[in-house]
């Protein structure tokens, strides 16, 4: 079965709220040998097809919310659980900047985690005062900031500032829809890189692409 069948099955579950056939689907891709990357982006696929329908008037916010939801548990349930030696380096830390879409920080925490990266969470809702003061007293080395709202992305030009004012220069990676949807977003509100997806974020730490 293709990425894209599944994501049209998974949609489908979801928009049902259909618990136990989202968790089939996730059971079979694990038969399949399917990657994590084949996860992420049914998940993704699935769940931006739901938010697409919202927004166009067809799907109840309930709808979007429940998928989110269910998502959130399965993710958690599935996400890859290899205990590997954890690497400190570099000291880096995550947090949603404003808004409260906490499954790609929930997703991206557990993959590095699993990668045996340490990462500190920070939490969501966070203002670019907050985000920045908590980075600045951990020494945070590599600040990964989720934003899935466009004035929220938007924010990171402020987080910069308000790190400048804390004498703090973490490397500022950015993620979440806005910049995926713009993909220069990241070099105009002041970030470092884009990292993309988690698999993709990886791909980067791995290169050296993310370090100060
Ligand atoms: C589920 C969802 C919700 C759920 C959130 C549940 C939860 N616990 O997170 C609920 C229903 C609560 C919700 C509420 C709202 N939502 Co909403 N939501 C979504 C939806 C459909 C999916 C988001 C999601 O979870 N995706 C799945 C995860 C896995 O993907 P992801 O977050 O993108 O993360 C992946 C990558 O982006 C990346 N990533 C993410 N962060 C980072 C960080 C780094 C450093 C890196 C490297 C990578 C990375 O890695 C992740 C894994 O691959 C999106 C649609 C969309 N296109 O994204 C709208 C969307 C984000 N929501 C939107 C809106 C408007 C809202 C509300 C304002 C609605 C309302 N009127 O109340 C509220 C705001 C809440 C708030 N204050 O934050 C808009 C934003 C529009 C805009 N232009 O800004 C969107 C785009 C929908 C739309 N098309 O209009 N939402």
């Amino acid at each position: 079965m293709s990425n894209q069948e599944r994501t049209a099955e998974l949609t489908d579950a979801l928009l049902r709220i259909d618990r136990v056939k989202a968790g089939e689907l996730f059971a079979n891709l694990f038969d399949q040998k399917a990657t994590f990357a084949d996860l992420e982006a049914v998940v993704i696929g699935a769940l931006q097809a739901i938010g697409d329908g919202w927004e166009a008037g067809r799907f109840s916010l309930a709808q979007v919310y429940m998928s989110g939801v269910i998502c959130e548990d399965l993710m958690d349930r599935y996400l890859p659980q290899l205990a590997v030696e954890r690497r400190t380096q570099p000291r880096m830390a995550i947090g949603v900047l404003l808004d409260q879409h906490a499954l790609g920080k929930r997703i991206i925490v557990a993959v590095l985690r699993a990668a045996g990266y340490e990462v500190l969470d920070f939490g969501t809702g966070l203002t670019p005062v907050q985000l920045a003061e908590k980075a600045a007293a951990q020494d945070v080395e590599l600040l990964l900031v989720s934003a899935l709202m466009y004035n929220s992305a938007l924010q990171v030009t402020q987080l910069r500032e308000e790190l400048a004012a804390l004498g703090a220069n973490p490397r500022v990676v950015v993620g979440g829809a806005p910049f995926r949807l713009d993909t220069n977003l990241w070099e105009r509100v002041g970030a470092d890189a884009d990292g993309g997806t988690a698999s993709e974020l990886l791909q980067l730490l791995e290169r050296g692409g993310a370090s100060t």
